[in-house]
């Protein structure tokens, strides 16, 4: 058994021994109510989902397995040579809670060089799609084309004992982690470098490997690997890490589950806000002629946006109630890399404009910039102008999360997801019960 998988068991044993606990001493600990507004307001803030690998706290923002992100950026590994850590030992932290050392992210970078290639049918899928296909299309049909290939279904179909069930999953999970750079690359290359593709380079590591395949020199490894981390988890209730999970629940393979969770990460509400904002700030330069906005200007675009009865792109938050940490972190690279860019000045002054204007209209519970508010420049500065295959970028990233949220679902045996749905009527009548005090 490969170390990683020696260690995830070991942690595993701790982990059920901890639920079933939960569940047997202390199942009937109230950890919450249920409002009437919560049950037709998407749920928002009922407990309700149970994840160890990341937390969201609404001010202080995402922490992966207690880790902030300056934290992770500074204690996992690095690429020899450059500023950002291994993709690979991040997969090692969500899975473990472990900081890794250089022998677990080579074992893990190792597993993805023998598992990377893309099978030919997947291609030929591409191929056959429209070309005018959006990105996140394609690469959703891409994942789930490859569901034949799941060692879960083997597995299941041979009778594996469910106690078992997370040692395919965690199989799928890699072999299928492994190809998403070059499935993404492949797809980036067929529809905008005019079919040029570029091969793998089994020597590079997964973010190394994705800019090399994208065709985009350095730093922008180290753009990708910076972009995967961040991405990769913010806890379970948001659209693209809860639909992978429920879509697990049924015993859906990993395949199945992460098609699934690409095509919630791709509304524009959630993922698809990295692509809104670059069409934003276009519609906003083209008027312009090119000039950077005033403060005046801007908050001026703003009010017609907002009146016209669409949202900002890239601020407000469901959970979030500060600056998103990891818009921080995107900021900082940025202000490092590119002070100068004439995108990043944009997006700098939305960034003084935007919340007072939300605040003024009194509606965004949380007026301050999310992830996506800053991604769109870096890739624009790096040449990768293709605004709608911003999401994909995201969609690698969001796979790492998912993926270790699900091997972990099936080892915990979490069961198959099913609240329960009233009609408005009972609704009524439970609010006509309680104000009558009965
Ligand atoms: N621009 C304009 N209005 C906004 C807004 C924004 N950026 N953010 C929130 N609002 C509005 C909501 O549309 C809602 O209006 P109605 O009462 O008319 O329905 C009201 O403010 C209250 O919303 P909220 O409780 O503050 O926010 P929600 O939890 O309902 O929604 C989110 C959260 C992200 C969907 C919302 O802030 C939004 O639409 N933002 C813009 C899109 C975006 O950037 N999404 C990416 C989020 C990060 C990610 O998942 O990738």
């Amino acid at each position: 058994m490969i170390k990683l998988k020696e260690k995830l068991y070991e942690k595993i044993v701790v982990g059920r021994e901890t639920v079933t606990r939960l569940v047997k001493e202390h199942g009937d600990v109230k950890i919450g109510e249920v409002t009437v507004a919560q049950a037709i307001g998407g749920m928002r803030g009922v407990k309700s989902l149970v994840t160890d690998i990341s937390y969201l706290d609404p001010e202080e923002g995402i922490r992966f397995r207690g880790y902030t992100i300056p934290e992770t950026l500074e204690k996992l590994p690095k690429v020899p040579g450059e500023e950002m850590p291994y993709v690979e030992g991040h997969l090692y932290l969500l899975l473990t809670g472990e900081i890794p050392t250089s022998e677990d992210v080579h074992e893990i970078a190792e597993l993805f060089k023998q598992r990377q290639h893309v099978p030919q049918y997947v291609i030929d899928v591409l191929r056959a799609m429209p070309t005018d296909s959006h990105p996140m299309t394609m690469f959703s049909v891409a994942i789930a084309s490859m569901q034949r290939e799941s060692a879960f279904v083997k597995a299941y179909n041979s009778g594996v004992s469910k106690y078992e069930y997370w040692e395919p999953t965690f199989e799928d999970g890699l072999s299928l982690l492994a190809k998403l750079p070059g499935i993404a690359s492949y797809i980036f290359r067929m529809k905008y470098r005019s079919d040029v593709i570029i091969p793998g380079n089994p020597e590079l590591d997964m973010g190394g490997n994705f800019a090399h395949m994208m065709g985009v020199p350095k730093p922008y490894d180290d753009v990708a690997r910076l972009y995967f981390i961040l991405h990769s988890d913010h806890e379970s209730g948001n659209v693209s890490a809860h639909t992978g999970h429920l879509v697990a629940s049924a015993l859906s393979d990993l395949y199945y589950s992460i098609s699934s969770m690409i095509n919630g990460l791709a509304g524009p509400l959630h993922g698809l806000a990295n692509q809104e904002v670059l069409r934003w700030i276009q519609g906003v330069r083209e008027k312009m002629g090119g000039q950077v906005p005033t403060e005046e200007e801007m908050r001026q675009f703003v009010w017609d946006t907002l009146n016209s009865g669409q949202v900002i792109p890239g601020f407000g938050h469901a959970v979030l109630r500060k600056t998103d940490p990891r818009y921080m972190a995107q900021r900082e690279f940025c202000l490092k890399h590119l002070p100068d860019d004439e995108l990043f000045k944009y997006v700098d002054v939305l960034f003084r404009v935007v919340p007072p204007v939300l605040r003024e209209q009194g509606k965004a519970k949380n007026p301050w910039p999310n992830v996506d508010a800053q991604s769109g420049v870096i890739q624009w500065y790096y040449g990768v102008k293709e605004y709608d295959f911003y999401t994909v970028l995201f969609g690698i990233g969001r796979a790492l999360g998912v993926v270790s949220n699900i091997i972990w679902d099936r080892a915990l045996g979490f069961p198959l997801e099913r609240p329960k749905s009233l009609t408005t009527h009972m609704l009524e009548e439970i609010v006509q019960q309680q104000t009558a005090g009965v």
